[in-house]
Protein backbone atom coordinates (compact mmCIF):
# COMPACT_ATOMS: atom_id res chain seq x y z
CA UNK A 1 0.00 0.00 0.00
CA UNK A 2 1.47 3.60 -1.06
CA UNK A 3 1.79 6.21 1.37
CA UNK A 4 -1.17 8.00 0.43
CA UNK A 5 -3.34 4.97 0.47
CA UNK A 6 -2.34 4.60 3.95
CA UNK A 7 -3.22 8.12 4.69
CA UNK A 8 -6.57 7.99 3.34
CA UNK A 9 -7.16 5.10 5.30
CA UNK A 10 -6.03 6.96 8.19
CA UNK A 11 -8.35 9.80 7.74
CA UNK A 12 -11.15 7.39 6.66
CA UNK A 13 -11.41 5.34 9.93
CA UNK A 14 -11.26 9.08 11.88
CA UNK A 15 -13.70 10.38 9.75
CA UNK A 16 -16.20 11.68 12.10
CA UNK A 17 -12.58 12.93 14.29
CA UNK A 18 -9.77 14.75 13.91
CA UNK A 19 -6.40 13.14 13.68
CA UNK A 20 -3.69 15.27 14.78
CA UNK A 21 -0.62 15.92 12.37
CA UNK A 22 1.37 13.92 15.02
CA UNK A 23 -0.34 10.93 15.15
CA UNK A 24 -0.37 10.89 11.90
CA UNK A 25 3.29 11.39 11.96
CA UNK A 26 4.15 8.38 14.10
CA UNK A 27 1.78 5.84 11.65
CA UNK A 28 3.35 6.93 8.48
CA UNK A 29 6.74 7.50 9.92
CA UNK A 30 6.88 10.83 7.43
CA UNK A 31 7.80 14.44 8.36
CA UNK A 32 4.77 16.61 8.68
CA UNK A 33 5.36 18.55 6.22
CA UNK A 34 5.34 15.57 3.84
CA UNK A 35 1.81 15.02 5.37
CA UNK A 36 0.86 18.94 4.39
CA UNK A 37 2.18 18.21 0.70
CA UNK A 38 0.26 14.63 0.46
CA UNK A 39 -3.08 16.77 1.31
CA UNK A 40 -2.36 19.51 -0.74
CA UNK A 41 -2.54 16.33 -3.36
CA UNK A 42 -5.57 15.04 -1.77
CA UNK A 43 -7.18 18.17 -2.24
CA UNK A 44 -6.12 18.47 -6.13
CA UNK A 45 -8.04 15.13 -6.34
CA UNK A 46 -11.09 16.23 -5.20
CA UNK A 47 -10.72 15.20 -1.81
CA UNK A 48 -11.69 18.00 0.87
CA UNK A 49 -9.73 17.85 3.88
CA UNK A 50 -10.27 20.15 6.69
CA UNK A 51 -7.51 21.01 8.85
CA UNK A 52 -7.33 22.52 12.07
CA UNK A 53 -4.40 23.94 13.92
CA UNK A 54 -4.22 22.22 17.16
CA UNK A 55 -6.48 19.72 16.31
CA UNK A 56 -5.65 17.56 13.24
CA UNK A 57 -6.98 16.80 10.11
CA UNK A 58 -10.68 15.13 8.99
CA UNK A 59 -11.74 14.55 5.58
CA UNK A 60 -14.99 15.68 5.14
CA UNK A 61 -15.77 15.40 0.66
CA UNK A 62 -14.62 12.24 -0.92
CA UNK A 63 -14.02 12.94 -4.64
CA UNK A 64 -16.98 11.51 -6.77
CA UNK A 65 -14.55 9.81 -9.23
CA UNK A 66 -14.30 5.96 -8.50
CA UNK A 67 -11.69 4.49 -6.60
CA UNK A 68 -10.60 1.85 -4.89
CA UNK A 69 -10.79 4.77 -1.50
CA UNK A 70 -13.73 6.10 -2.28
CA UNK A 71 -15.80 2.47 -2.81
CA UNK A 72 -14.15 1.80 0.58
CA UNK A 73 -15.16 4.79 2.51
CA UNK A 74 -18.24 4.27 4.60
CA UNK A 75 -18.46 0.77 3.51
CA UNK A 76 -19.39 -1.31 6.52
CA UNK A 77 -18.65 -4.97 5.25
CA UNK A 78 -16.05 -6.87 7.52
CA UNK A 79 -14.25 -9.02 5.16
CA UNK A 80 -16.00 -8.14 1.39
CA UNK A 81 -13.97 -5.27 -0.18
CA UNK A 82 -11.48 -5.13 2.47
CA UNK A 83 -9.43 -4.66 -0.99
CA UNK A 84 -10.99 -3.27 -3.63
CA UNK A 85 -8.94 -2.55 -6.88
CA UNK A 86 -10.08 -0.29 -9.16
CA UNK A 87 -9.17 0.43 -12.88
CA UNK A 88 -10.72 3.38 -15.35
CA UNK A 89 -10.37 0.60 -17.98
CA UNK A 90 -9.79 -3.45 -18.15
CA UNK A 91 -10.27 -6.08 -20.50
CA UNK A 92 -12.40 -7.94 -18.13
CA UNK A 93 -12.29 -7.84 -14.35
CA UNK A 94 -12.53 -11.22 -14.55
CA UNK A 95 -8.82 -11.40 -15.81
CA UNK A 96 -7.75 -9.43 -13.26
CA UNK A 97 -9.47 -11.27 -10.60
CA UNK A 98 -8.25 -14.50 -11.92
CA UNK A 99 -4.50 -13.12 -11.81
CA UNK A 100 -4.84 -11.81 -8.57
CA UNK A 101 -6.26 -14.82 -7.41
CA UNK A 102 -3.61 -17.18 -8.56
CA UNK A 103 -0.86 -14.67 -6.53
CA UNK A 104 -1.94 -14.09 -2.67
CA UNK A 105 -5.72 -12.10 -2.83
CA UNK A 106 -7.42 -12.83 0.14
CA UNK A 107 -11.16 -14.15 0.18
CA UNK A 108 -13.09 -11.00 -0.50
CA UNK A 109 -10.99 -8.76 -2.89
CA UNK A 110 -13.11 -6.89 -4.96
CA UNK A 111 -11.71 -5.51 -8.78
CA UNK A 112 -14.07 -2.94 -10.16
CA UNK A 113 -13.30 -1.56 -13.57
CA UNK A 114 -15.16 1.74 -14.78
CA UNK A 115 -15.07 0.09 -18.52
CA UNK A 116 -14.98 -3.34 -20.14
CA UNK A 117 -13.14 -3.89 -23.76
CA UNK A 118 -13.41 -7.50 -23.21
CA UNK A 119 -16.66 -8.24 -20.82
CA UNK A 120 -17.76 -11.83 -21.26
CA UNK A 121 -20.84 -13.42 -20.38
CA UNK A 122 -21.15 -17.39 -20.35
CA UNK A 123 -19.27 -19.44 -23.03
CA UNK A 124 -18.34 -17.18 -25.59
CA UNK A 125 -20.87 -14.45 -25.07
CA UNK A 126 -19.65 -10.98 -24.96
CA UNK A 127 -20.85 -8.40 -22.07
CA UNK A 128 -21.26 -4.76 -23.19
CA UNK A 129 -20.07 -2.83 -20.52
CA UNK A 130 -19.87 0.79 -21.56
CA UNK A 131 -17.60 3.52 -19.97
CA UNK A 132 -18.88 4.42 -16.38
CA UNK A 133 -22.59 3.49 -17.21
CA UNK A 134 -22.72 -0.20 -15.18
CA UNK A 135 -21.15 -1.64 -12.48
CA UNK A 136 -18.58 -4.01 -13.75
CA UNK A 137 -16.93 -5.96 -11.04
CA UNK A 138 -15.68 -9.20 -9.37
CA UNK A 139 -15.35 -10.73 -6.02
CA UNK A 140 -12.14 -13.07 -5.47
CA UNK A 141 -13.88 -15.68 -3.72
CA UNK A 142 -11.95 -18.93 -1.61
CA UNK A 143 -15.19 -20.78 -0.25
CA UNK A 144 -15.03 -23.90 2.03
CA UNK A 145 -17.68 -25.73 -0.15
CA UNK A 146 -17.45 -28.98 -2.45
CA UNK A 147 -16.90 -27.47 -6.43
CA UNK A 148 -19.93 -29.20 -7.33
CA UNK A 149 -21.85 -26.35 -5.10
CA UNK A 150 -20.27 -23.85 -6.67
CA UNK A 151 -23.17 -23.03 -9.09
CA UNK A 152 -24.97 -22.29 -6.12
CA UNK A 153 -22.56 -18.94 -5.47
CA UNK A 154 -24.51 -17.69 -8.80
CA UNK A 155 -27.70 -18.34 -7.43
CA UNK A 156 -26.82 -16.91 -4.51
CA UNK A 157 -25.56 -13.64 -6.07
CA UNK A 158 -29.22 -13.48 -8.28
CA UNK A 159 -30.82 -13.45 -5.26
CA UNK A 160 -28.52 -10.80 -3.73
CA UNK A 161 -28.66 -7.95 -6.66
CA UNK A 162 -32.80 -9.16 -6.51
CA UNK A 163 -32.73 -7.81 -2.87
CA UNK A 164 -30.79 -4.59 -3.96
CA UNK A 165 -32.79 -3.83 -6.68
CA UNK A 166 -36.38 -4.23 -4.89
CA UNK A 167 -35.11 -2.46 -1.86
CA UNK A 168 -33.20 -0.23 -3.09
CA UNK A 169 -34.16 0.85 -6.47
CA UNK A 170 -37.68 0.17 -6.30
CA UNK A 171 -37.86 -2.25 -8.96
CA UNK A 172 -39.26 -5.59 -9.23
CA UNK A 173 -36.78 -7.34 -10.49
CA UNK A 174 -37.06 -11.67 -11.92
CA UNK A 175 -34.50 -13.68 -11.70
CA UNK A 176 -34.00 -16.12 -14.87
CA UNK A 177 -31.64 -19.28 -14.40
CA UNK A 178 -29.15 -19.44 -13.67
CA UNK A 179 -27.52 -16.01 -14.13
CA UNK A 180 -29.57 -13.20 -15.28
CA UNK A 181 -31.53 -10.37 -13.89
CA UNK A 182 -34.54 -8.91 -15.89
CA UNK A 183 -36.71 -5.75 -15.48
CA UNK A 184 -40.03 -5.83 -17.57
CA UNK A 185 -38.73 -8.85 -18.94
CA UNK A 186 -35.29 -7.53 -20.50
CA UNK A 187 -31.84 -8.27 -18.79
CA UNK A 188 -30.36 -6.09 -16.51
CA UNK A 189 -27.74 -7.60 -15.36
CA UNK A 190 -25.93 -11.07 -15.51
CA UNK A 191 -23.50 -13.01 -13.25
CA UNK A 192 -21.24 -15.69 -14.16
CA UNK A 193 -18.92 -18.06 -12.09
CA UNK A 194 -15.76 -19.66 -12.57
CA UNK A 195 -13.80 -21.45 -10.74
CA UNK A 196 -10.43 -23.28 -10.26
CA UNK A 197 -10.59 -26.32 -8.09
CA UNK A 198 -8.86 -29.67 -7.45
CA UNK A 199 -10.84 -32.34 -7.09
CA UNK A 200 -12.81 -32.17 -3.86
CA UNK A 201 -11.55 -28.60 -3.20
CA UNK A 202 -11.74 -25.57 -4.56
CA UNK A 203 -9.01 -23.07 -4.64
CA UNK A 204 -10.81 -19.97 -5.42
CA UNK A 205 -13.98 -18.59 -7.41
CA UNK A 206 -14.17 -15.67 -9.16
CA UNK A 207 -17.96 -14.03 -9.49
CA UNK A 208 -18.29 -11.29 -11.71
CA UNK A 209 -21.71 -9.37 -11.74
CA UNK A 210 -22.15 -6.55 -14.48
CA UNK A 211 -25.48 -4.09 -13.70
CA UNK A 212 -26.83 -1.86 -16.26
CA UNK A 213 -27.01 1.37 -14.37
CA UNK A 214 -27.25 4.60 -16.20
CA UNK A 215 -27.54 3.47 -19.66
CA UNK A 216 -29.75 5.57 -22.02
CA UNK A 217 -30.99 3.19 -24.98
CA UNK A 218 -28.05 5.09 -27.18
CA UNK A 219 -25.52 3.33 -24.78
CA UNK A 220 -26.41 0.11 -26.01
CA UNK A 221 -25.65 -1.93 -29.57
CA UNK A 222 -28.77 -1.74 -31.55
CA UNK A 223 -29.07 -5.74 -31.09
CA UNK A 224 -29.45 -5.46 -27.74
CA UNK A 225 -32.30 -2.67 -27.58
CA UNK A 226 -35.10 -4.65 -27.68
CA UNK A 227 -33.54 -7.04 -24.86
CA UNK A 228 -31.96 -4.86 -22.19
CA UNK A 229 -32.46 -2.74 -19.91
CA UNK A 230 -30.80 -0.52 -17.33
CA UNK A 231 -31.71 1.19 -14.28
CA UNK A 232 -31.90 4.53 -15.72
CA UNK A 233 -34.37 3.39 -18.27
CA UNK A 234 -36.74 1.53 -15.91
CA UNK A 235 -36.80 4.85 -13.20
CA UNK A 236 -35.98 7.59 -15.12
CA UNK A 237 -33.02 8.53 -12.69
CA UNK A 238 -29.52 8.09 -12.32
CA UNK A 239 -27.96 6.40 -9.91
CA UNK A 240 -25.09 6.81 -7.77
CA UNK A 241 -22.66 3.60 -8.79
CA UNK A 242 -19.99 3.91 -5.81
CA UNK A 243 -23.22 4.04 -3.23
CA UNK A 244 -25.29 0.83 -5.51
CA UNK A 245 -21.69 -1.00 -5.26
CA UNK A 246 -21.75 -0.37 -1.72
CA UNK A 247 -25.53 -1.50 -0.82
CA UNK A 248 -24.18 -4.67 -2.59
CA UNK A 249 -21.33 -5.45 -1.25
CA UNK A 250 -23.31 -5.21 2.24
CA UNK A 251 -26.02 -7.30 1.28
CA UNK A 252 -23.95 -10.24 -0.93
CA UNK A 253 -21.83 -10.08 2.82
CA UNK A 254 -24.48 -11.01 5.03
CA UNK A 255 -26.01 -13.54 2.39
CA UNK A 256 -22.86 -15.41 1.89
CA UNK A 257 -22.21 -15.39 5.80
CA UNK A 258 -26.24 -17.28 5.72
CA UNK A 259 -25.63 -19.51 3.22
CA UNK A 260 -22.12 -20.53 5.30
CA UNK A 261 -24.05 -21.34 8.65
CA UNK A 262 -27.44 -22.72 7.40
CA UNK A 263 -26.84 -23.64 4.08
CA UNK A 264 -28.33 -23.36 0.51
CA UNK A 265 -32.31 -24.24 1.56
CA UNK A 266 -32.63 -20.33 2.54
CA UNK A 267 -31.29 -19.00 -0.73
CA UNK A 268 -32.96 -21.48 -2.56
CA UNK A 269 -36.29 -19.93 -0.76
CA UNK A 270 -35.57 -16.51 -1.56
CA UNK A 271 -34.29 -17.54 -5.38
CA UNK A 272 -37.92 -19.40 -5.84
CA UNK A 273 -39.74 -15.77 -4.80
CA UNK A 274 -37.87 -13.84 -7.52
CA UNK A 275 -37.25 -16.78 -10.09
CA UNK A 276 -39.54 -19.02 -11.73
CA UNK A 277 -42.57 -20.70 -9.90
CA UNK A 278 -42.53 -23.97 -9.04
CA UNK A 279 -45.36 -25.72 -11.96
CA UNK A 280 -44.94 -23.28 -13.89
CA UNK A 281 -44.62 -24.02 -17.62
CA UNK A 282 -41.17 -23.04 -19.01
CA UNK A 283 -39.35 -22.94 -22.54
CA UNK A 284 -35.98 -24.72 -22.90
CA UNK A 285 -33.19 -24.83 -25.15
CA UNK A 286 -30.32 -26.74 -25.11
CA UNK A 287 -27.13 -27.37 -27.75
CA UNK A 288 -29.57 -30.88 -29.26
CA UNK A 289 -33.16 -29.54 -27.84
CA UNK A 290 -36.05 -27.36 -27.29
CA UNK A 291 -39.34 -28.11 -25.77
CA UNK A 292 -41.15 -27.06 -23.12
CA UNK A 293 -41.54 -28.15 -19.49
CA UNK A 294 -42.70 -27.48 -15.98
CA UNK A 295 -40.10 -25.78 -13.54
CA UNK A 296 -39.91 -28.35 -10.90
CA UNK A 297 -37.45 -26.11 -8.46
CA UNK A 298 -33.76 -25.86 -7.58
CA UNK A 299 -31.55 -28.77 -6.81
CA UNK A 300 -29.30 -28.43 -3.85
CA UNK A 301 -26.29 -28.47 -6.61
CA UNK A 302 -27.82 -24.93 -8.17
CA UNK A 303 -29.32 -27.19 -11.35
CA UNK A 304 -32.51 -26.85 -12.65
CA UNK A 305 -35.07 -29.59 -11.93
CA UNK A 306 -37.56 -30.22 -14.68
CA UNK A 307 -38.82 -32.23 -16.88
CA UNK A 308 -37.58 -34.17 -20.57
CA UNK A 309 -39.02 -33.45 -23.24
CA UNK A 310 -40.33 -37.25 -23.11
CA UNK A 311 -42.04 -36.25 -19.65
CA UNK A 312 -38.92 -37.70 -17.23
CA UNK A 313 -37.85 -35.58 -14.35
CA UNK A 314 -34.17 -34.33 -15.56
CA UNK A 315 -32.16 -32.17 -13.93
CA UNK A 316 -30.30 -29.44 -15.97
CA UNK A 317 -26.76 -28.09 -15.69
CA UNK A 318 -26.72 -25.87 -18.75
CA UNK A 319 -29.45 -24.42 -21.00
CA UNK A 320 -31.38 -21.36 -22.21
CA UNK A 321 -34.47 -20.86 -20.28
CA UNK A 322 -37.08 -18.46 -20.91
CA UNK A 323 -41.12 -17.75 -19.99
CA UNK A 324 -44.10 -17.64 -21.80
CA UNK A 325 -44.57 -14.13 -23.31
P1 LIG B 1 -24.66 -14.44 -20.52
O1 LIG B 1 -23.79 -15.29 -21.39
O2 LIG B 1 -25.80 -15.07 -19.83
O3 LIG B 1 -25.22 -13.23 -21.32
C1 LIG B 1 -24.52 -12.64 -22.38
C2 LIG B 1 -25.53 -12.23 -23.44
O4 LIG B 1 -26.33 -11.14 -22.97
C3 LIG B 1 -24.85 -11.69 -24.69
O5 LIG B 1 -24.65 -12.72 -25.62
C4 LIG B 1 -25.84 -10.64 -25.19
O6 LIG B 1 -26.87 -11.23 -25.93
C5 LIG B 1 -26.45 -10.11 -23.93
N1 LIG B 1 -25.74 -8.91 -23.40
C6 LIG B 1 -24.46 -8.54 -23.58
N2 LIG B 1 -24.18 -7.45 -22.88
C7 LIG B 1 -25.32 -7.08 -22.24
C8 LIG B 1 -25.67 -6.02 -21.36
N3 LIG B 1 -24.81 -5.10 -20.97
N4 LIG B 1 -26.95 -5.99 -20.90
C9 LIG B 1 -27.86 -6.91 -21.26
N5 LIG B 1 -27.58 -7.93 -22.08
C10 LIG B 1 -26.33 -8.03 -22.57
C11 LIG B 1 -24.11 -13.00 -18.45
O7 LIG B 1 -23.66 -13.82 -19.47
C12 LIG B 1 -22.97 -12.78 -17.45
C13 LIG B 1 -22.33 -11.46 -17.63
C14 LIG B 1 -21.30 -11.16 -16.57
C15 LIG B 1 -20.65 -9.84 -16.80
C16 LIG B 1 -19.69 -9.48 -15.70
S1 LIG B 1 -19.18 -7.82 -15.76
C17 LIG B 1 -17.96 -8.09 -14.61
C18 LIG B 1 -17.35 -9.43 -14.96
N6 LIG B 1 -16.32 -9.28 -15.95
C19 LIG B 1 -16.64 -9.89 -17.10
O8 LIG B 1 -15.92 -9.92 -18.13
N7 LIG B 1 -17.84 -10.49 -16.97
C20 LIG B 1 -18.40 -10.29 -15.65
Amino acid sequence: QSTRNKLIDILSNNSDTYISGQAISEQLQISRSAIWKHMKELEKDGYVIEGKSKRGYRILEYPNKLSGNTIKWGLETEWLGKEIIYKDTLKSTQILAHELAQGHAQHGTVVVAGEQTQGRGRMDHTWESSKEKGIWMSFILRPEIAPNQAPQLTLLAATVLAEVLRRDVGVVPMIKWPNDLLINRKKCAGILTEMQAEQDQIWYVVLGMGINVNHTLDDFPKDLHSRATSLKLETDKTWEIRDLIQKILVTFERTYNTYLDNGFSVIKERWEKDGFRIGEQIKIKTLRDKWEAPFLGIAEDGALQTKTPNGEETKLYSAEIDWFS
